[in-house]
């Protein structure tokens, strides 16, 4: 057990981002509801407002909010409880994110910022949603500042020693997030805030966009990473076996430290203000970055087989059978990364140049993220959640919730297959992407997306109201564990923290050397941004000034 003061932290976390997860999913709802026609909105509520809620509430909020959850229980039971500074600082970071949620939450529900997840310029929010945001993201600084904090405590109490496998992981999944939220912040409090409140007339578009993205796609590593200290840390110690390399694991993690951040213009490659040189780089930094992901997969498998033989497994696949499927905690975190091989493959298509020019802003892409964040993390978070609520609160996980737990996987898993499958193969057809509407005046292109099965507006509608089923079922799930059910007396009934060893011995030392890995970060950012971003800020003759707000709700 953690102490109690970091368990409430952590339950704090935990508990604020499902209740984010609660509405977000209850607006992804409404939005297949609207999108077939099957629902009116009330005057003061629209599609985009909604839709805004859905990403902000889901791919912003639930994912933060439980990443610190669970990274401070690790944290706490991997390197000793937290000291009260430390503590305090993770509780100035809870408040502050928490203001700003709610001031996000506020301004979309007004009306005034129905600008989508992304807030691309030049809609133009009120001023008080990007306050919001800058609060937000200071906020992390502060939480995720004092995660470093303890690891600095604990380091100085072991000088030389390599740091336990979580809290090096940890360590480098928050160090990346700082490094890539200096775009989001430099854009919001330098371009957004003085346009939004009026103190300058134009916005620098293609610059606030780039800056943007230099953040939002290691933004999507911020949400995996975690998942993946997880599937490094926690799945070996299910399946009776031992994390299959530490010194692999912590390389992939430096490589994510490394790729994740001079990519994001592959998010951008139909954006005019961008030669193709520079696009080109970032595309080819990007397979860079795919390949901790497939140094994961390669671990994964390894940690099967070699957990499978040693219980007696033979031939290629035995291992499969010697899983132990009927642990919710396992098969959860299974079926998980069994939808990012579809989900990753999906992203090196996105991100093959050509290629983009088929998908970008289609409904391909929606699915894509429904396979990426949307099942491979937010899954994984479930699979999480259904011990460390539990563990946090001191109470037994029961048969009964455990059978809840695998209904609320499969249900999952059948509505993700059906809502993403028929996004992928309608944004190929040329669906487009963040509308209100599906027919598209009635285009007789648009009317073939309701024929058939799969390439059907209505199998979209069908998955997501089968997720928000089984959304409805894990927010019983959470809501049992922190409240009904029963306390653990023995030890024996004590839900444990499941962490695999990993033996550190000849883990080469230099991959704990921070400097090096973040300079090397620096250098490579540097190299891919800094001509093409110098470039969108110088004001040449020809160049356009920048863009007036558009309010287009
Ligand atoms: Fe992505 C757009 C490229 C990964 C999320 N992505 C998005 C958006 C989101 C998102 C939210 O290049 C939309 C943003 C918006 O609103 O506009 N993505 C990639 C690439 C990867 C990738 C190359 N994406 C993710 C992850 C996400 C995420 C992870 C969230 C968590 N993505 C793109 C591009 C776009 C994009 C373009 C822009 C498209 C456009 O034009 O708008 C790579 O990281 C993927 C590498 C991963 C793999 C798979 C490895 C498999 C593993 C599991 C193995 C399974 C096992 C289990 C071991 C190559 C590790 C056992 C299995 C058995 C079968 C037994």
């Amino acid at each position: 057990m953690i102490t109690k003061k970091d368990s409430r932290l952590a339950l704090t976390n935990i508990v604020t981002a499902y209740i984010a997860f609660l509405i977000g999913t209850f607006c992804g709802l409404l939005q297949v509801f609207i999108r077939n026609n099957a629902l009116e909105l009330p005057a003061w509520l629209d599609y985009y407002q909604v839709l805004t809620a859905h990403g902000v509430l889901l791919a912003l909020v639930f994912t933060t909010y439980f990443i610190f959850g669970f990274l401070v229980t690790g944290m706490s039971k991997t390197l000793g409880g937290f000291g009260s500074k430390v503590r305090f600082f993770s509780w100035v970071g809870y408040l502050v994110m928490t203001i700003g949620t709610l001031l996000a939450v506020v301004m979309i529900l007004s009306g005034k910022a129905s600008v989508l997840y992304t807030f691309y310029a030049p809609l133009k929010a009120s001023g008080w949603f990007y306050v919001a945001l800058a609060l937000f993201v200071v906020g992390t600084w502060f939480s995720g500042g004092s995660l470093i904090g303890h690891y600095l405590v604990w380091k100085g109490q072991n000088k030389g020693k390599l740091s336990p496998l979580f809290a090096f992981m940890t360590i480098t999944t928050i160090v990346l997030w700082i490094i890539a939220s200096l775009g989001v912040a430099a854009t919001v409090l330098f371009q957004f805030i003085p346009w939004a409140f009026g103190w300058v007339d134009t916005i620098n578009v293609e610059l606030s966009r780039s800056l943007f993205w230099y953040f939002g796609h290691p933004l999507v590593y911020f949400w995996l990473l975690p998942a993946y200290i997880a599937w490094y840390t926690i799945v070996p110690k299910m399946i009776g076996g031992k994390v299959f390399s530490d010194s692999l694991a912590r390389l992939s993690f430096i490589l994510f430290l490394l790729f994740s951040i001079p990519v994001g213009f592959h998010h951008q490659l139909q954006e005019p203000g961008i030669s193709s040189f520079w696009k080109f780089l970032q595309t080819i930094l990007t397979f860079m970055v795919i390949i901790p992901s497939l140094m994961t997969a390669f671990s994964m498998f390894a940690t099967f087989e070699t957990a499978g033989r040693k219980k007696g497994a033979t031939g290629l696949f035995g291992w499969f059978f010697k899983l132990p499927w009927k642990d919710v905690r396992f098969t959860a975190l299974f079926i998980a990364m069994f939808f990012f091989i579809p989900g990753g493959a999906g992203g090196i298509i996105n991100a093959s140049f050509s290629l983009n020019e088929v998908i970008h802003n289609t409904l391909w892409v929606v699915g894509h993220f429904h396979i990426t964040v949307g099942t491979p993390v937010a899954m994984t978070f479930f699979g999480l959640t259904f011990w460390l609520i539990p563990y946090l609160t001191g109470r037994k996980l029961t048969k009964a919730i455990q059978k809840l737990a695998f209904i609320q996987i499969i249900t999952w898993s059948i509505g993700m297959t059906l809502m993403s499958t028929a996004m992928h193969i309608l944004g190929l057809l040329g669906a487009p992407r963040r509308t209100a509407y599906t027919d598209y005046a009635n285009h007789p292109a648009a009317l073939e997306w309701f024929n058939g099965f799969l390439t059907n507006h209505v199998t979209v509608a069908v998955g997501g109201s089968i997720l928000f089923l089984s959304a409805m079922i894990l927010i019983l799930i959470v809501l049992q564990s922190l409240f009904t059910l029963p306390k653990a007396e023995s030890n024996t009934e004590f839900v444990e923290f499941p962490l695999a060893e990993s033996d550190i011995e000849n883990t080469p030392k230099i991959l704990e050397n921070w400097w090096l890995w973040i300079g090397i970060a620096l250098l490579l950012i540097a190299i891919a941004y800094s001509i093409p971003l110098g470039a969108m800020m110088q004001h040449h003759h020809h160049m356009p000034t920048g863009s007036k707000g558009f309010i287009t709700w």
